[in-house]
């Protein structure tokens, strides 16, 4: 591997996340700071200048996969802001403690959020899912761990159907499930005590940014009387919203809709598929973090704590 060259590894994580392979906001997360790992043990660079711009090059790839999720840059951020030393082997190994650190963190912060979210729910309860969030399943989990009896209405989530990723999951928690597909949503939420999803990013706001179809499951919960929780780790705060910046929404390509063929015996046709939408702060119960449960409109006070007034991405620096 020369200079400025990503590595291999680091290519096929960058393409793994673009293609879904890998999915998953912590998922994601996870992935790009071992990804950075990989390229720091691996790197040849025979001066500081030369890694910290490897590095930088390798985020830069890593962080272009996919738009929305802000796990990503924060991940990267992490890996960075631990990067430190007068030599490339110092720099090296900081790179990797940094990434190891993050993954000890980021289990750590899954299972006190299970815990935090465990204690909406109550023995009997019927939650509804959307999309898979390992997050929103940390919170039923923990419940089922504290002996609390509970069973899902599982929306299937259109185009791609990672509601079947949460029904496998909630089998193997023992958890009865009932898939539906989306639209069935309103229909069944008589029959729930809880919504409970992931997110992608929460804006300073309270805003909820997760799997497209959210906000409409927001309103029809709400108009039902049935309570939504957001479960978010805080790496899915989303530090630029503090400074207005809006999150930008993924499009992704409109065969995950409809097949080429079946296009084409329809006619001129425009179809758009985007993967996420913004669930306004009103229409959330609480946003559950591994340090405590939120108001919505109360989570900026955290963001602030966290972030200050801000962050930048030290890896869109001149190379
Ligand atoms: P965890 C997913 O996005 C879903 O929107 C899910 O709610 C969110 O990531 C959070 O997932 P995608 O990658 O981090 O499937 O809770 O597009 O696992």
């Amino acid at each position: 591997m020369g200079s400025q060259e990503v590595h291999q590894e680091v290519e096929a994580v960058a393409e793994d996340i673009a293609t879904m392979e890998t999915r998953g906001a912590a998922t994601i997360a996870r992935a790009v700071a071992d990804a950075l790992a990989t390229q720091a043990a691996a790197s040849e660079a025979e001066t500081p200048t030369d890694f910290r711009s490897e590095m930088r090059v390798a985020a830069r790839l890593l962080s272009d996969t996919r738009p929305t999720a802000v796990s990503l840059p924060n991940a990267l951020r992490f890996v960075f802001e631990q990067m430190d030393g007068e030599t490339v082997d110092e720099l090296k190994a900081t790179s990797i403690a940094a990434a190891d650190r993050f993954r000890v963190q980021l289990e750590r912060a899954q299972d006190d959020l299970g815990r935090v979210g465990a204690n909406r729910l109550r023995d009997g309860d019927t939650v509804m899912t959307h999309c898979h969030s390992t997050d929103a399943l940390a919170c039923i989990e923990a419940a089922v761990d504290q002996g609390k009896d509970l069973s899902a209405v599982v929306k299937e989530t259109r185009p791609r159907n990672q509601g079947h990723i949460t029904a496998q999951a909630l089998r193997e928690m023992d958890v009865p499930v009932t898939l539906v597909v989306d639209s069935a949503a309103r229909r069944y939420l008589d029959e729930v005590d809880h919504v409970v999803v992931g997110a992608d990013s929460i804006a300073a706001d309270g805003s909820v940014i997760n799997k497209i179809g959210t906000s409409g499951l927001a309103v029809v919960a709400r108009e039902r009387g049935v309570p939504i929780m957001v479960a978010a780790q805080t790496i899915k705060l989303h530090p630029a919203t503090l400074t207005g910046h809006t999150v930008e929404i993924e499009m992704r390509d409109e065969r995950e809709v409809i097949d080429d063929e079946a296009r084409r015996d329809i006619g001129e046709i425009t179809v758009e598929n985007p993967a996420f939408d913004v669930t306004p702060p009103r229409y959330v119960d609480a946003i559950v973090t591994e340090r405590g449960q939120f108001p919505p409109e109360s989570i900026v006070t955290l963001m602030r704590d966290m972030f200050g007034e801000g962050t930048d991405d030290p890896w869109e620096a001149e190379t």
